[in-house]
């Protein structure tokens, strides 16, 4: 196994928080790489309902030790409230590292996302407010604050200082707003700091020492390929790194060390946020998938736009990724159609398009090319094996597989842990 990536392959919540919370048991490290608390992970134990946003989900396996690597953006706040909500409901925190490189999300960054959002009224990203993008543009901008930063108190003044320069001005020139001070900031982010302390470490040395050793260490992101910042449907994508090469940087290994990259990916397809999105359906179709599949947003609550499966997507997904596993969820939810459309090709302006189309004028427009495969009508929630799956379930799989050009290596037939068929 040694280096693993788990990512989605979609536009985010295939259930890539219960894929890696099953691998957790083999495994001696879960890292996130990417994003912040606009994650939302939900994994099912025993019954008991998890629900992770900034920690990764490997937090809940014993033994495994949870690193939040130097790619993530990281809100002391909430990270201290989600620690402390596991800690009451008795799960062991007490490994968690965070890298001394990741950054910092200040109270200043959500007022910006928040804002921001809203002046672009008809424009809006539809983002989950939580200041991930305004950070990442600190970054990017070289003006963010680091982890490390809030340990040395005139480090971190100049820090918050430089990056409230050109806020400032914003918010009071252009929004409106009352600015924000450099004392309040700091007073705020310091609040944090010993608490923090012990935690925080060279990531990146810990990892590779441990594949040296020959751990088995878990990659796992947030968001997905669609909403990566390079490879998604910009500017409809959140601001970090969603793909496998984000592993790589938002963690400190190299390409060479990671052995698999699995895709998870849904039976059909979620969107939260605005973009395009060529097989979403407005229509009872929609309203059916949302209900029976519980499309909501685990974050922000948002209901989720739902629509058929799309093996473009799939396939690209896996080209983008270098995908060697598909992990297939959410199967259970499309029991009881008598035909199941899955999006083959695009058509745009009359022009059939097996590959995502090079401009994204033409991905706002693409209209999906259904093939309509049989369904099936059994309740298949109690199957553990593929051939227990009635004949059509077995071959919607078995297409799905051939149009991505992956093998699917497991497939999920409900939220509990244990819903899980392993092929491979
Ligand atoms: P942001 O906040 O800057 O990252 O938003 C930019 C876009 O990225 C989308 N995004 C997500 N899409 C799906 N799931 C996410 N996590 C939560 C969940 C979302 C929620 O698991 O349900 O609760 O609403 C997530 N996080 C970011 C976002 O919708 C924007 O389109
Ligand atoms: P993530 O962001 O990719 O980790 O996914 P989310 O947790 O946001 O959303 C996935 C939802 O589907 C969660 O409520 C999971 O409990 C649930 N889930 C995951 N796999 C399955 C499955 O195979 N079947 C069903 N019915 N639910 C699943
Ligand atoms: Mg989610």
């Amino acid at each position: 196994m040694p280096a693993v990536v788990v990512l989605g392959a979609q536009w985010g919540d295939e259930g890539k928080g219960k894929a890696t919370d099953q691998l957790g048991s083999r495994v001696d490290y879960v890292v996130k790489f990417n994003g912040g608390n606009n994650a939302g992970h939900t994994v099912v134990i025993d019954g008991e309902k998890y629900a992770l946003h900034l920690l990764p989900s490997g937090i809940l396996s014993p033994g495994v030790t949870p690193v939040i690597g130097n790619g993530v953006v990281v809100d002391p706040a909430v990270l201290f409230q989600e620690l402390d909500a596991l800690d009451a409901r008795g799960v062991d925190t007490s490994r968690l590292l965070v890298s001394s490189s990741a950054h910092i999300i200040a109270p200043y960054h959500q007022t910006i996302d928040k804002v921001t959002e809203r002046f672009l009224g008809k424009r809006r990203i539809g983002t989950t407010g939580r200041g991930i993008g305004p950070a990442y543009a600190d970054k990017i901008n070289r003006v963010g604050v680091r982890v490390q930063d809030l340990f040395d108190e005139n480090i971190l003044a100049q820090k918050v200082e430089g990056s409230l320069d050109q806020k400032n001005h914003l918010l009071l020139k252009v929004y409106n707003r009352r600015a924000i001070t450099v004392e309040e900031t700091v007073e705020h982010l310091l609040s944090y700091a010993e608490r923090l302390r012990p935690m925080v470490t060279d990531t990146a040395l810990e990892l590779n020492r441990a594949l040296d050793e020959g751990k088995n260490v878990l990659f796992e992101a947030g968001q997905a390929t669609m909403l990566d910042v390079d490879h998604g449907t910009y500017p409809f994508v959140t601001s970090s790194s969603a793909t496998a090469g984000g592993a790589c940087t938002g963690s400190g290994i190299g390409p060479t060390r990671i052995d698999r990259v699995v895709g998870v990916i849904k039976a059909y397809t979620t969107r939260v946020g605005e973009g395009p999105f060529p097989t979403e359906l407005n229509d009872d179709h929609g309203e059916w998938l949302r209900k029976t599949g519980g499309e909501f947003g685990v974050t922000t609550g948002r209901p989720r736009r739902c629509g058929w499966y799309d093996a473009v997507i799939a396939r690209y997904a896996s080209r983008i990724n270098g995908l060697t596993d598909l992990v297939l969820t959410k199967l259970d939810v499309l029991t009881g159609l008598e035909k199941v459309p899955v999006c083959v090709a695009y058509d745009v302006d009359g022009t059939r398009h097996e590959e995502m189309p090079v401009g994204q004028s033409d991905f706002h427009h693409a209209t999906p090319v259904y093939e309509h495969l049989d369904g099936w009508w059994e309740d298949i929630s109690d199957c553990r094996t593929f051939e227990d799956l009635p004949p059509n379930a077995q071959r919607y799989v078995l297409a799905l597989e051939e149009m991505s050009g992956t093998r699917v290596s497991a497939i999920g037939v409900g939220p509990g842990r244990d819903a899980t068929i392993a092929r491979h």
